[in-house]
């Protein structure tokens, strides 16, 4: 919970998580006012196991993950909005440091760090190997077109200023949104930090991610957002 008078919600995006949910939900809650979680139409127990632990369950449009972060934004009851993955990745324990800096009113979006924190699943094959390049490409580019100094444009970890969230007007609906949300951060004149986080290897289930089916829609949203 913040220690501040500002709200937390954190918000657990989901799909085909039911061997990590429990352990997701029990962990954000000691840091939660409260505990969202987002589900894009699971299959497995997942929606089920996080409602008998006490949390909010709340569908998306079934479009992917944009598309829940987008949903957690329109429900979010909390001042400042947390997202977490379910399958382990994060550190519940890392959200006082990322909300912080936006409960003190000194950054509007906070990011976790893997390069600053270190990550168990970027390296160790090809697909890691373009993503992890493809991402440091991009946060390159952010850099120079906004004159910032990031260094992870892609982690899911992190948070923002509700208020933030709803001004910025996201559209993607694939995990294009995380670089979608610093531009149009950036884009409106909301500050920007980061905090290390390290990024463990999923414990169980599997990605969502199919590199090369998405590489365009990468380079696609990189490119609109940048000339806009
Ligand atoms: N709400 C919602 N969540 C999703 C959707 N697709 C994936 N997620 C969740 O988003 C989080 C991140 O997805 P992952 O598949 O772990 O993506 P990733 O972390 O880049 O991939 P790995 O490194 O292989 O774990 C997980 O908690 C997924 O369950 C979706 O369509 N809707
Ligand atoms: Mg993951």
């Amino acid at each position: 919970m913040a220690s501040s008078d500002k709200k937390v919600t954190v918000a657990i995006m989901t799909r085909n998580e039911q061997a990590t949910i429990e352990e997701a939900v029990t962990g954000v809650m000691p840091h939660a006012d409260e505990t969202l979680v987002v589900d894009g139409h699971s299959q497995d127990r997942t929606r089920q196991i996080a409602e008998s632990l006490g949390a909010t369950v709340v569908l998306d449009g079934g479009h992917g993950k944009g598309d829940g972060i987008r949903k957690a934004i329109e429900v979010a009851q909390g001042d400042i909005l947390v997202f977490i993955d379910a399958d382990l990745s994060h550190d519940p324990d890392d959200i006082p440091a990322l909300v912080a800096p936006i409960a003190e009113g000194r950054s509007d979006l906070v990011i976790g760090s893997r390069w600053k924190g270190g990550s168990d699943e970027l390296f160790g094959d090809v697909g890691k190997f373009i993503r992890s390049t493809g991402s440091s490409i991009i946060t390159l580019s952010i850099n120079y077109r906004w004159h910032v100094k990031l260094t992870d444009s892609q982690n899911g970890f992190r948070a923002i200023s509700t208020e933030a969230a709803r001004a910025i007007m996201m559209t993607e609906d694939i995990f294009t949104i995380e670089q979608e949300m610093i531009m149009k951060c950036l884009r409106q004149g909301f500050r920007i930090s980061e905090v290390p986080a390290h990024e463990y290897r999923r414990r169980a289930g599997e990605s969502q991610i199919v590199v090369w089916k998405v590489a365009y829609r990468y380079v696609w949203c990189l490119i609109k957002n940048l000339i806009k």
